[in-house]
């Protein structure tokens, strides 16, 4: 209840049924079946929660049009100061919010802190922005003629957020699309309702405390539920844009309909992160980097470590330091401060990692240890296991697949370009890294015929990605590219002005039209 009161849900949380949405501030009961929300950590009932309706969709969807039709007339830089302000809350709130995460998400602690931070970072970054949303000025073929580009606000944007990071993918859409003038309306996975309640709340209090003269609207708002309402969002054509976390399953699908409308999508798919460890690698920082990488977050981040590419002449020292890691971690209740693995999300990730670790024995992988639930010292009703760590001749057709679990897939090499065609062999391209004191070899990794993923480290693990770059992958990862860089431009529409300021019309490729 203390932690609830902090994030001001109090009033939603002690309803039986939490509000499926919270449009302009104000909260919508759905009639449909309620379904209780379970957390990771014990299994315990935390509330309950009922889908929106098609009524109460639609109802956000316009709310968050009409709210860009008012937001993209402010000014840029006073847009930032709401994200400006929003930062200093969540700064105050940071503990009780990643507190939240841990008991909704299982985080353990750091991490949950770490994710809020990345809030913060986002939010820091897009008020900067706020005052460079700029164009280039281009010169024209005609005289007394000037050619320019202006970024204009989009629309009404559609989010749609996936378990592990139930704030931060949320932020570094919302905070963006804040700056950029546009309207937001969020579809949070169906297992993390609470914090997206949070969230918002968070939000809506920022906009109400600044007044209707700096904020005329409310910017942002929420829709919970589950599949349908995704679909729903992808269909509407008030939503020109569609930014799409989780599986590949998903994206095809969002992006199909998005596609039939001619509307845009941003979507960040699964991953299926490799890492090279080359025979110059400092193997200390490779094996902590493994290590954070492989089971950070239980295994259940897109950038997650699913395998790793080793050079044969190293693979004698390194996996017995590897199993013996991956046996002595803390496992846990993710609030106690040791804890290194919490808990995976639900049963169904359980069983999941159990069939992918059959899938594999079957195709010839040999586990080396890890895979079985733990029952000791772990809070009854979560599903906890042992990392596992399983050797494999190549990419099987399970390694092709990403398992949301921490399964380490350990393959050898003899020759870098081998490794490298092994690396890029498989559906998806999110993220990846080399561990090599070798210029030529780490340089070779980042060239064209290098790594094929959005992202690309050496000498660090492949999770874990700071705000400031364009986060994002290729094939199956989606193709979108978030967060900083100029992702922005995703959030905007583009608009090329041709002005002529003398007293001729010359029509541009010569073209001769004469009346
Ligand atoms: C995700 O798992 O969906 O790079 C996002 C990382 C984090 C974000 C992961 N900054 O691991």
């Amino acid at each position: 209840p203390a932690l609830l009161a902090e994030l001001g849900l109090t009033r939603y949380a002690a309803e039986p049924i939490w509000p499926s949405a919270l449009v302009a501030g104000e909260a919508h009961y759905a009639d449909e079946e309620a379904r209780a929300l379970t957390s990771p950590i014990h299994g315990l009932t935390l509330g309950h929660f009922a889908p929106a309706s098609a009524g109460i969709v639609n109802l956000a969807i316009e709310a968050a049009h009409g709210a860009y039709l008012k937001w993209r007339s402010v000014p840029a830089p006073l847009r930032g100061e709401l994200v400006r302000r929003i930062g200093i809350l969540v700064r105050q709130r940071k503990t009780a919010l990643a507190q939240l995460i841990t008991l909704e998400a299982g985080k353990i602690t750091a991490e949950a802190e770490g994710e809020v931070q990345e809030w913060i970072d986002i939010c820091d970054f897009a008020v900067g922005l706020s005052r460079q949303l700029h164009g280039l000025t281009i010169v024209s073929e005609r005289p007394q003629h000037r050619m320019m580009e202006q970024w204009h606000p989009l629309g009404a944007v559609g989010v749609i957020t996936a378990f592990n990071f139930p704030m931060a993918v949320w932020a570094w859409n919302a905070m963006l699309a804040l700056v950029c003038g546009d309207g937001v309306v969020w579809k949070p996975s169906e297992k993390t309702p609470l914090c997206a309640l949070a969230v918002q709340t968070l939000v809506d209090e920022v906009v109400e405390s600044m007044g209707t003269e700096l904020v005329p609207v409310h910017p942002c708002h929420l829709v919970l539920g589950e599949r349908e309402v995704g679909e729903r969002l992808a269909a509407h054509p008030l939503l020109p844009l569609i930014s799409a976390t989780g599986s590949t399953r998903m994206g095809r699908a969002v992006a199909q309909t998005v596609a039939g409308r001619l509307g845009r999508s941003l979507l960040e798919l699964g991953g299926n992160n490799a890492m090279i460890v080359t025979p110059s690698a400092d193997l200390e920082l490779a094996l902590r980097a493994i290590v954070f990488a492989a089971v950070g977050t239980c295994g259940q981040r897109c950038t997650s470590l699913r395998r790793l590419i080793v050079h044969e002449s190293l693979i004698e020292q390194l996996l017995p330091r590897l199993v013996r890691a991956f046996s002595s971690l803390p496992i846990g209740d993710p609030r106690y401060p040791h804890t290194l693995v919490g808990p995976l999300i639900d049963a169904d990730a359980y069983w999941a990692m159990q069939a992918a670790l059959q899938a594999a024995q079957r195709q010839g992988a040999t586990l080396l240890c890890g895979g079985e639930r733990v029952e000791q010292d772990v809070p009854e009703g979560g599903y906890y296991v042992h990392p596992a760590l399983v050797r494999v001749p190549g990419n099987l057709e399970v390694v092709n697949e990403e398992t949301f679990a921490p399964i380490l897939y350990v393959m050898s090499y003899e020759e870098l370009h081998d490794a490298i065609d092994l690396h890029n062999a498989v559906p998806q391209g999110l993220s990846s890294a080399i561990f090599t004191d070798s210029l030529r070899e780490a340089e070779q990794f980042l060239s064209p015929a290098g790594s094929d993923c959005g992202i690309a480290n050496v000498n660090i693990g492949t999770s874990g990605a700071e705000i400031g770059g364009a986060f994002g992958g290729d094939k199956d990862s989606g193709g979108g590219r978030e967060s900083g860089s100029d992702a922005w431009k995703n959030y905007m529409r583009r608009v090329t002005n041709t002005i002529n300021y003398g007293d001729h019309l010359p029509l541009a490729q010569g073209i001769r039209f004469d009346i």
